[in-house]
């Protein structure tokens, strides 16, 4: 493995001695590596990244969007003077052919980011104020690409965040029940359609002109953003690939999905997870504190109903993976897909709970 990293990373225009390479980070799509250099007598750090290709089937339009996106926030971050430029966003190092990627002898797609230091990511967030200046960050992005110049970003992939289809993607993989594992997860599939009604809320809002597309991240996982070790600040928006047109739903429903839970998205002890007010109203506050500016009011009105559907659309999206026999997501142990989308159920039932309190709070905040 040394030198196969060490040989990838001899494509990018990166100096020095390649010294080590760490797998890095739980993302469930793309392998992840923390590469260090020796540039003159100093240790220096690097991500490289293997794209999933069966899961991204258009790298070169993905790179593009990336490319873009991430150039245009250097340059708005350049004309404000703000310091530490390069820690605010995502910095491509180019291979020696000048492109943002390069094709190893594997025959997949990588790429190099400048890494970030001292910040990181989290699975759980453990206060309020990590709440807050991660919403803030996820907000701030979708602000920054509110006047992205040129064509519409590529759809990485068509429908992401179309429940509906998500759901019919489960009913297709149940009753074809290839694994045989139908028969254990009747319960889930029966409370997942039996909410399939709220489905298509927001695609329908679109098409009547109340809610507008814009440019979303479309994977605001709470640990898809680096606090700053000393401060807790947002200091970067990562995990670029499913960035494309989309709504600013389907980024705070992740957060709430992501944000609110004590217990990791594959705890085992149901009991564990439930949504905590007081995350909500933080995400909720830190996201408006950014974001505000840019909503309509059919937006705002539909913030707290976006943490149900997208845990909901989530739950659904592993389920289907268990049913298929894990192909999509990556998994450590038999079930985990099952354990996965059982969270995201019970997580449901405690946001359904709570959706009255939230959506006063909304009103209490202007
Ligand atoms: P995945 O698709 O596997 O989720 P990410 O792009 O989110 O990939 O990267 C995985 C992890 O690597 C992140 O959670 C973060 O901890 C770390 N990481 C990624 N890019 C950087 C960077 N440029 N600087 C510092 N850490 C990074
Ligand atoms: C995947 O790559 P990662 O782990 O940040 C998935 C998201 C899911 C998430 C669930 C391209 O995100 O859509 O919400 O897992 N990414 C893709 O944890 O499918
Ligand atoms: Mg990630």
């Amino acid at each position: 493995m040394k030198d196969k990293l060490k040989n990838i990373c001899s494509l990018f225009q990166i100096y020095g001695d390649y010294v080590s390479g760490i797998p890095f980070g739980t993302g469930h799509i793309n392998d992840t590596y923390q590469i260090t250099y020796n540039q003159g007598g100093t240790l220096l750090h690097y991500t490289l990244q293997r794209l999933n290709t069966n899961v991204f089937r258009r790298p070169l339009e993905l790179m593009e969007n990336v490319s873009r996106v991430t150039q245009h926030i250097h340059n708005k971050i350049e004309l404000e003077g703000a310091s530490e430029n390069s820690r605010h966003t995502l910095q491509l190092v180019l291979s020696h052919y000048g492109k943002p990627y390069v094709f190893g002898p594997d025959g997949y797609m990588w790429r190099c980011y400048l890494f970030i230091e001292k910040a990181r990511t989290y699975d759980v967030l453990e206060t309020t104020d990590m709440a807050y200046q991660a919403a803030k960050a996820f907000g701030g992005f979708q602000q920054d690409l509110v006047d992205l110049p040129g064509k519409r970003l590529f759809e990485v992939i068509p429908d992401f965040h179309n429940t509906p289809s998500r759901i019919a993607a489960l009913k297709k993989a149940a009753e074809e029940d290839i694994m045989g594992r139908r028969k254990y997860v009747e319960r889930e599939i029966d409370f997942i359609l039996s909410r399939e009604d709220d489905a298509g809320l927001l695609i329908a809002l679109n098409k009547s002109g109340d809610i507008p597309e814009r440019i979303t991240h479309n994977d605001t996982k709470l640990n898809n953003v680096l606090l700053d070790d000393t401060t807790m600040d947002g200091v970067c928006v990562i995990d670029l690939d499913t960035v494309m047109p989309g709504l600013v739903h389907y980024d705070f429903g992740d957060m709430v999905r992501t944000g609110t839970s004590p217990a990791a998205e594959d705890e085992q002890d149901l009991s564990k997870v439930y949504m905590r007010f007081e995350m909500f109203e933080a995400l909720l506050r830190g996201y408006l504190s950014s974001a505000a500016c840019f909503l309509n009011e059919a937006e705002r009105e539909y913030l707290p109903f976006s943490g149900k559907l997208i845990t909901m659309e989530i739950g659904t999206r592993f389920l289907t993976d268990y049913l298929m026999g894990d192909v999509y997501f990556k998994v450590h142990r038999d079930g985990h897909n099952l354990d996965r989308c059982r969270t995201q159920l019970k997580l449901v039932e405690s946001i359904e709970s709570q959706m009255d309190r939230m959506k006063n709070l909304l009103k209490d905040i202007r």
